[in-house]
């Protein structure tokens, strides 16, 4: 089954959109494999944006994902990462649609609320960067397997 990495940013912690986000993909039916509150390191920063480490942009993302605390989350099932991303809505918040968390609640691209994966290999790494194995959690739940 196809896992993915989520985090609720600084800016989604403060505005206390934590519940709200989490309520979404519950919904949906994927499955939540772990989550914690945590701080990102500086190092945990540059290796999770390592693609736009050239940007103009690099050195204010780092300062503000290292900016307060975040909520990282590993979500899985089935089409896992597209789901999700479909779900969040496009990286500047005038194009992300109504109904997706960004559309809903963001203005501001600097600040928009949440990360997904882009793809299973991203999610990967990714995981790999914030959680150790251990803090996965694999459980069956009580519902039919074509339920969504
Ligand atoms: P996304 O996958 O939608 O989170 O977007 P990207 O990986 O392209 O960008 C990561 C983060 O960099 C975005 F959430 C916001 C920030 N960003 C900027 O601040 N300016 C830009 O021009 C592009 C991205």
């Amino acid at each position: 089954m196809e896992k993915t990495f989520l985090m609720v940013k600084p800016d989604g912690v403060q505005r206390g959109l934590i519940g709200e986000i989490v309520t979404r993909f519950e919904k949906k039916g994927l499955k939540l494999l772990a989550g914690k509150i945590m701080v990102v390191t500086e190092e945990q920063a540059k290796t999770h944006y390592i693609e736009h480490e050239s940007k103009p942009f690099f050195g204010s993302l780092i300062s503000y994902i290292t900016s307060g605390p975040v909520f990282a989350m590993v979500w899985e099932g089935k089409d896992s990462v597209a789901l999700t991303r479909s779900m969040i809505g496009a990286t500047k918040p005038t194009d992300a649609a109504p109904g997706t968390i960004r559309g809903d609640y963001a203005v501001e691209m600097s600040r928009n609320l949440i990360h997904g994966s882009d793809s299973v290999e991203s999610a990967e790494r990714e995981i790999a960067n914030m959680f150790k194995a251990d803090e996965l959690v694999s459980y069956e739940q009580a519902t039919a397997k074509w339920l969504y």
